[in-house]
């Protein structure tokens, strides 16, 4: 291997570069090296994949997320549920194999128990994926009301620059407005939305179709009131997106003389009160803000500090219904060579999240377990 370190004017850098290709080097294809270590049982694919989420990472949580697992994380986890998957699996094996031994009287209540609870865990262990896709695309917030609230003031105050056109005519937004900030340490994607009203026409009433549309994958909801006036009506259809757990109603123009106290609109939503275009109370509602992403994700997290990306999950989804097949011939008696087939199917399934699958092991396993020397 040869490294050149050269300054860093990209001239220089394209003279080498061509230099080098005209002596018959050729350039690394995209992934090749990771590639290379995989194939050559450096890294397993869990690994390999975690340094592609080590480029794409965009905040520091999916960036420490990424180190880990780029350390093994997920690779040990998997090879700790084959390992309990084969201690069953050896079990069940003996009895198949030395039948004629004088093994004692077959106990199915344990094993179907140990299996009951990887199902769990396996379940558990899918339910990360989520929290995945929240950490690397974002957080989706939609900022929602009523026309003229100052749901575009909001997302201008937020990112620190005029983006969303503000004017005091409502329905100045028709269409929505996408970009992403950072909250603590959570990619967020905020979207500003176009005002709901009844009468809406054209394309106003496209607008809040869009508006509608994106609700469908929003994580958060922020809900803003002009406070000087009466409670707004939001269609029925978005207000059922809302809970407690995902929304935070602003109660803005508080500079406002005429404002009111809002607290009876939505009182089960958490309310901050705020003057948008003042930046008052800004910080407080930040703070409750990130109090209810974090409680919203922190559940998701909680799988010994791991994270499933959607192969990992599917492949999981693959070894659950496995050993669900599994545990219910467990239940109803059936032969053990069935449910030793399903099995080891579902050992085959968690073993496509490392992407290599390892007869071998069971076969140590069971040799260990058993004293069949005898
Ligand atoms: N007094 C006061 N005015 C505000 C505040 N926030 C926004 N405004 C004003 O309210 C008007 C509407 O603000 P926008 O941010 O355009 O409101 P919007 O909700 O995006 O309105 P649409 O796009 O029409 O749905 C503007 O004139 C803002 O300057 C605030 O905290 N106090
Ligand atoms: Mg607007």
């Amino acid at each position: 291997m040869l490294e050149i370190a050269p300054h860093g004017n990209p001239l220089v850098v394209q003279l080498i570069l061509e230099d080098l290709l005209n002596r018959g080097c050729r350039l690394a294809e995209p992934g090749e090296f990771t590639r290379t270590a995989f194939l050559n049982g450096r890294l397993d694919l869990t690994q390999a994949e975690a340094v592609a989420d080590l480029i794409h990472a965009r905040s520091e949580r999916s960036l420490e997320l990424a180190r880990r697992q780029m350390h093994g994380s997920v690779g040990r986890k998997m090879s700790d549920l084959t390992d309990q998957l084969l201690q069953i699996m050896a079990h069940l094996e003996a009895y198949i194999d030395f039948p004629e031994e004088d093994l004692p009287s077959e106990d199915q209540v344990g094993p179907a128990q140990d299996l009951q609870a990887l199902i769990v865990e396996l379940q558990a262990l899918m339910e990360t994926q989520h929290y995945a896709a929240l950490l690397h695309e974002g957080v989706k917030t939609l900022i929602v009301g009523e026309p003229n609230v100052g749901k575009s003031s909001l997302i201008n105050t937020l990112l620190g620059t005029d983006r969303a056109i503000v004017s005091d005519r409502p329905g100045t937004t028709r269409d929505y407005l996408s970009a992403f900030i950072m909250l603590g340490s959570w990619r967020i994607e905020i979207l500003d939305t176009a005002g709901f009203h009844d009468e809406a026409k054209d394309l106003e009433s496209i607008g809040i179709e869009l508006t509608m549309e994106q609700s469908e994958t929003a994580d958060c909801f922020l809900l803003v009131l002009d406070s000087s006036q009466n409670a707004p009506t939001l269609p029925q259809a978005l207000l059922d997106k809302m809970t407690p757990e995902n929304t935070l109603v602003l109660e803005n123009k508080i500079d406002l003389k005429s404002h009111t106290d809002c607290s009876e609109y939505l009182p089960e939503i958490q309310h901050c009160a705020v003057s948008v275009k003042h930046e008052t109370g800004m910080a407080k509602f930040k703070a409750a803000w990130l109090k209810l992403l974090e409680a919203r994700i922190a559940p998701l997290s909680q799988v010994d500090g791991l994270v499933l990306n959607a192969r990992h999950a599917s492949a999981l989804s693959e070894a659950t219904q496995a050993l669900q097949a599994a545990h219910d011939k467990m239940s109803a008696n059936e032969l053990s060579e069935l449910i030793a087939a399903d099995l080891r199917q579902g050992i085959e399934a968690i073993g496509n999240v490392v992407g290599r699958v390892d007869n071998e092991r069971m076969l140590d396993r069971l040799f260990r377990e058993f004293c069949i020397g005898k």
